[in-house]
């Protein structure tokens, strides 16, 4: 497919993107099985698209993100920065919280991460508020999941944003599943449908093409800002590696019907061969100069953790 130049360099810098994150996920996985990285981690192998796709809508300078256990697209997207991200996870002092957040705490500028399934999102409303009240004309933004759509502070939070008329975005990245739950056994309904009788308008799509989805997302974005009003962005995605690490009970044949659809490889194939693999070569490179960095740097010792955690009055 040919690009006009501009389009061209929208598209490598997309794939640029998409393909850090999924290398860095992929090392990730690598770090584990040479003993270097110890906990869990949660990968976004196959939603890249909704991570790029979301981001570059929006404005960073002063737009805000909430995220979940499953972030690291989004920091990526949002920061690039994969020598802080890569030095998070190995619990380095050079991290981009210090070691101490690890893969689902996450903090950069505008950016905030939590594992606890929705516990994020009433922060994102009182955030939203804030952006509100402030009047600078910024939007708040909260991923979320499919299986975290059961949990009822989501409902109450869906319910203030529409009341308050909040500049709030959720954004749902609807991979099917919760851990090996399949949404079928858990939700009632249609899950796109949940913010109707809230008054919150929504739109939703298939994630498989960035393109698609950043311009869903710019619509959505501008709604949110023009109106003051939350909406409601629902991403049909599929995550293509294990929920965390060895945890996946789908069939082969269910994750071979997906592989077809990988984002990334359909962007990849939309490129010239040769700024495509100039992109692969210094996506590689960055990550092991990182992993290199990362391993070489002073682990997180308990006194500095204790140094950084202690509350100080304001
Ligand atoms: C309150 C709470 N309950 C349970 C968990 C354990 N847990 C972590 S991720 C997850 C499934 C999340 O599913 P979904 O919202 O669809 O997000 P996905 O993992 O698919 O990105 C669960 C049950 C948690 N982190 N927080
Ligand atoms: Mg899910």
């Amino acid at each position: 497919m040919a690009f006009h130049s501009s389009s061209a360099a929208v598209a490598e810098a997309f794939y640029a993107q998409m393909a850090l994150i999924r290398r860095t996920e992929q090392t990730f996985f690598d770090l584990y099985a040479q003993g270097l990285l110890a906990g869990t981690v949660h990968t976004s192998i196959g939603q890249e698209a909704c991570a790029v796709g979301v981001v570059n809508a929006l404005d960073r300078e002063r737009d805000v993100i909430f995220s979940s256990h499953r972030a690291h697209g989004h920091f990526l997207a949002y920061c690039d920065d994969v020598d802080g991200l890569v030095a998070e996870l190995l619990g380095r002092s050079t991290g981009v919280c210090g070691g101490v957040g690890g893969t689902q705490h996450l903090h950069v500028r505008n950016l905030y991460t939590n594992g606890v399934q929705g516990g994020i999102v009433p922060n994102a409303v009182g955030a939203a508020l804030a952006e509100k009240l402030a009047g600078q004309g910024a939007i708040v933004v909260v991923f979320l999941g499919d299986g975290t759509m059961g949990q009822g502070t989501v409902y109450e939070s869906m319910n203030l944003a529409s009341l308050w008329s909040l500049p709030l975005l959720f954004v749902l990245e609807d991979n099917q599943y919760a851990q090996s739950t399949h949404k079928s056994l858990e939700h009632a309904g249609k899950l796109a449908d949940r913010p109707l009788p809230f008054g919150i308008a929504r739109a939703e799509l298939e994630a498989d093409d960035v393109f698609a989805v950043h311009a869903a997302a710019v619509q959505a974005a501008a709604h949110v800002r023009a109106e003051g009003r939350p909406f409601f962005l629902a991403l049909h995605t599929y995550r293509l590696a294990p929920h965390s690490k060895g945890d996946d009970t789908r069939s082969e044949e269910e994750l071979a019907i997906y592989r077809a659809r990988d984002p990334l490889a359909r962007l990849a194939r939309q490129l010239p061969v040769a700024s495509r693999a100039a992109i692969d070569a210094q996506v590689a490179a960055r990550i092991e100069a990182a992993v290199t960095r990362a391993l070489a740097a002073e682990p997180q010792s308990v006194a500095q953790f204790q140094e950084r955690a202690r509350w100080r009055p304001q």
